[in-house]
């Protein structure tokens, strides 16, 4: 199976080897990853890509690094600096209070009690059009908190409150053209307001009903750098390290549990879950089909969480 966004230690790979010929890129590729599924073509698309964006760069040649000379000799592939991954690593967990992979965690004994799983995607905070603003953005996240708190039928033995961000939670800027006549505030002040949101909602909702919440947060394609640039490069995981930091600080009954991956898997009453910003468009197509499958299958999951499509859809088998 093969997903069109490329992780970050693909794309790390490819930038750590750019001084290399493509076919020898493609060779260290598959040493790296044999079971990606990509083809040498898209390979060679991604690392054409990279390059055109290292030129502005690669004006000024540090001292030390070899000089390439046709290519007759070749440095080995580099794959990516370790220290930095290590570095990384460190750093979300620290950021993350729950970095470290909570699955497979299935419990044998049958769960006590409910949980509510609410999914908050699409909020596109910062979108400017006749009907929709930043104001009415912000009144929608803190009416989830009013819809959990008054609204919602609450099962007597409910314990658990756990919200899934899908991305999308910011409008971002320079995602397609003409974007910016359409968008009311610049990106950053997007991810300040959205933090300060969710994160008012969110203690409300914790103080109203004392209830342990748990977040789960992924990103989605708006708050992107750009189509090349690292897919963790993303507006709204600056939001989710925002919110990370805060409830750390603030609140200890509200964990967060982010990776800043597109894909995070989740754990709620014996069942597992797979959540991600675009999923596929419907299950109506035996192409859809295959691909849920082959996320059913490989993740070894229940369900599937999504947005992006900003429609409504339960499927259930
Ligand atoms: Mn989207």
């Amino acid at each position: 199976m093969s997903f069109s966004y490329w992780d970050s230690t693909e794309i790390s790979l490819l930038q750590a080897n750019l001084h290399l010929k493509t076919v020898d890129i493609y060779d260290a590729y598959l040493k790296v990853f044999p079971n990606k599924g990509r083809t040498y073509d898209s390979i060679q698309k991604k690392v054409r890509a990279l390059r055109e964006l290292h030129k502005e760069e690669e004006i000024v040649t540090p001292e030390g690094t070899p000089e390439m000379t046709g290519g007759e000799e070749m440095m080995s592939p580099l794959i990516y600096s370790i220290d930095l991954k290590a570095q990384l690593e460190s750093w979300l967990r620290e950021t993350s209070n729950n970095f470290t992979p909570q699955l497979p965690s299935i419990p044998s004994d049958k769960p006590k009690g409910s949980t509510l799983v609410f999914e908050v995607s699409d909020i596109h905070l910062g979108k400017l059009n006749s009907s929709y603003n930043s104001a009415v953005a912000i009144d929608r996240i803190l009416n989830i908190g009013f819809r959990i708190m008054h609204k919602i039928h609450k099962p007597t033995d409910l314990e658990k409150i756990i919200f899934v961000l899908l991305g999308d939670e910011v409008e971002g800027e320079d995602i397609y053209a003409h974007q910016n006549s359409e968008i009311e505030i610049p990106v950053i002040e997007q991810a300040r307001l959205f933090a300060e949101a969710f994160f008012q909602m969110a203690l409300d909702v914790q103080n109203f009903l004392g209830l342990p919440i748990e977040i789960y947060a992924v990103p989605g394609n708006h708050g992107r750098m750009s189509k090349t640039s690292n897919p963790r490069s993303n507006w709204d995981n600056v939001v989710y390290m925002m919110l990370s930091s805060l409830f750390k600080q603030k609140n200890k009954e509200i964990s967060f549990n982010l990776n800043f991956e597109e894909f995070l898997t989740m754990a709620s009453n014996g069942k597992k879950g797979l959540l991600c910003h675009q999923g596929t468009k419907h299950s109506g197509t035996p192409a859809m089909q295959v691909k849920l499958l082959g996320w059913a299958i490989t993740e070894d999951i229940d369900f599937i969480i999504h947005g992006h499509w900003h429609t409504w859809e339960l499927v259930g088998t």
